[in-house]
């Protein structure tokens, strides 16, 4: 029985410049994966280096910093069987240069940096980047949950 996981997705700033961040939702949505909470903000550099925390010390995060401040993303929540492998499933790899057409990065992405989308790696970060960008009031409970 796959697990009922929830993802962090950030949509980030070069797919947003594209106009594809509804293309990319859908994509989740037609995968099965529920969209439970949504926003679209500009980060500001302390987000973007609190958010990346765990890279401070590579060379590529200042870089990677002015990128993911350089524009609006969209971060939603994603609720389904096996959220977090299903989404990174739908990205592909990293490396946009190396991603299927197909996936999220094939289609949208650049390269590595500019690749379109994050997405969570592990229930552990899930709960903890989820937690970082949003808080209980902005998710939704299950459906079933809601009064009738
Ligand atoms: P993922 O987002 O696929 O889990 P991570 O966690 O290895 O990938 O990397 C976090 C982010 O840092 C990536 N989404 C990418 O934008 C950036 N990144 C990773 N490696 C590099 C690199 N060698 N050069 C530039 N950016 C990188």
């Amino acid at each position: 029985m796959p697990e009922i996981q929830r993802t962090l997705s950030i949509v980030k700033p070069d797919a947003t410049a594209k106009g594809a961040a509804g293309e990319i939702l859908r994509r989740f949505e037609v995968a099965g994966l529920r969209v439970i909470a949504l926003k679209m903000v500009r980060l500001t550099e302390a987000q973007a280096k609190g958010f990346y925390a765990v890279h401070k010390s590579r060379p590529f995060f200042a870089d990677l910093v002015r990128f993911m401040t350089s524009g609006p993303v969209v971060m939603s929540v994603l609720e389904g069987p096996d959220a977090i492998a299903k989404n990174r499933e739908l990205m592909g790899p990293t490396d946009s240069t190396k991603a299927a057409p197909g996936t999220i990065r094939g289609d949208f992405g650049t390269d590595i940096e500019r690749n379109a989308v994050h997405g969570s790696d592990a229930p552990e970060t899930a709960r903890a980047e989820i937690a970082y960008f949003f808080s209980a009031f902005e998710i939704l409970a299950p459906v079933e949950a809601l009064p009738a």
